[in-house]
């Protein structure tokens, strides 16, 4: 009984001694999963689960590309104490594989948590859409592109990209639209007319060149030009002013240009026109030649290595010459049949019938020939009356037809 009580004395005193005489050690602490993840930044931390005894003066996460990093490394502060704190790891290299630990220092020492292993993004070439071509003339269209993301490097230099074969890149014909991410607006020039093309959009940084999605697109061909007609203006019993306007070469240059008339719809280079120049633009044209008080058309004209193409038609009716006497030939009669004229006057016969007639002096003194059908210069017939007195004339072809001129 005595020694029991002894033997349990001598075991209390033992365990209340060890106990007593317990050293300090450094922290307990564990490091926590990496979350976060940008192309040179992470997030991290740890958690101190114990003291040692001692204060925790100082506590956060180091790293490193080796493995086992210790605070001669990279590392954070992160305040001190026990419990859970947040680690804001920056100046990281993309795509680059990291060692972290967390690590709490007092008295003692340092102690490091568990390590983790993680790796930050990886660089890569930006992302890009290709707009699509629009404004397609013979040689010119317009695209474009939209960089969504930079993908962690400032984008450069940025663009489209063309060829007739798929798949263009930057070897060949290229924009340079300015630099860095969004939409942007590309011109495209010096194309071939009637070609089909391969468009991307580009966009370069630290990384490399990326391309957009590939649109196809074909030139406008060659064709004859775009042109207006001028309203007539000026107009007086022989001239008038017209031109027009070459808003287009069509991709082939304008090498002439100008009004030509008519007393018909329709006029044609081939019948009476002016020159007037070259290339493209306002032109100002003079019709000069014209019969009074007649009916004209009139059209604007541009050729270029295609062909020629006409503006819209205009008509315009000459002013009358008051000086001038006429007679109209129509419905197989001379009207007015008898016409009384000054000394010295002309007369002008002009067929606006559908057949043929003749103005021939019953005496054979004077005589037109065949005046043909029409409305312009080609149909008339003019006959100066140089002495007064009464002239008896009738059609040839119609011998009923009879009319007479007095010259008083
Ligand atoms: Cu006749």
């Amino acid at each position: 009984m005595k020694h029991t009580f002894i033997l349990i004395a001598m075991i209390s005193a033992l365990l209340s001694g060890c106990k007593k005489t317990d050293p300090s050690t450094v922290p307990s602490l564990s490091t926590a999963a990496v979350s976060v993840i940008t192309f040179n930044t992470a997030t991290g931390g740890g958690d101190v689960t114990a003291d040692g005894k001692e204060v925790v003066t100082a506590r956060g996460v180091c790293w490193s590309t080796s493995t086992n990093p210790t605070i001669s490394n990279s590392k954070t502060s992160d305040g001190a104490g026990t419990g859970v704190f947040v680690s804001s790891l920056t100046g990281l290299s993309a795509g680059t594989t990291y060692y972290i630990r967390s690590y709490a220092t007092n008295s003692i020492g340092t102690a490091y948590g568990n390590e983790i292993s993680f790796a930050t993004n990886a660089l890569k070439t930006a992302a890009l859409t290709t707009t699509l071509v629009t404004g397609i003339a013979t040689t010119t269209a317009v695209s474009g592109g939209n960089i969504s993301g930079g993908n962690g490097s400032p984008v450069t230099d940025r663009g489209v990209c063309w060829n007739i074969a798929t798949n263009p890149t930057i070897t060949g014909s290229h924009t340079s639209d300015g630099n860095g991410t969004g939409s942007f607006t590309s011109s495209l020039t010096g194309l071939s007319p009637g070609t089909t093309y391969y468009v991307r959009a580009f966009a370069t940084n630290g990384i490399g060149t990326s391309y957009g999605n590939e649109i196809t697109f074909v030139t406008s061909p060659i064709q004859s030009p775009t042109l207006t007609t001028d309203a007539v203006t000026l107009i007086t019993f022989s001239t008038a002013t017209s031109g027009g306007n070459v808003t287009s070469d069509n991709g082939s240059p304008v090498t002439a240009r100008g009004v030509c008339w008519s007393i018909s719809p329709g006029a044609t280079i081939a019948g009476t026109h002016t020159s007037d120049g070259s290339g493209t633009g306002v032109f100002v044209s003079n019709l000069t030649g014209l019969i009074d008080g007649t009916l004209y058309y009139v059209r604007s004209y541009a050729t270029n290595g295609i062909g020629t193409a006409y503006g819209n038609e205009n008509s315009f009716t000459t002013v009358l010459n008051p000086a001038l006497y006429e007679v109209i030939i129509q419905s197989m009669a001379f009207i007015p049949q008898t016409i009384t004229v000054p000394l010295n006057a002309t007369v002008r016969w002009r067929n606006k019938d559908n057949v043929a007639h003749t103005v021939t002096s019953d005496n054979a003194s004077w005589d037109s020939g065949n005046i043909p059908v029409g409305n312009g210069k080609s149909s008339t017939f003019s006959f100066p009356f140089t002495a007064v007195g009464t002239y008896h004339y009738h059609c040839a072809l119609h011998p009923m037809m009879t009319g007479t001129v007095i010259v008083q």
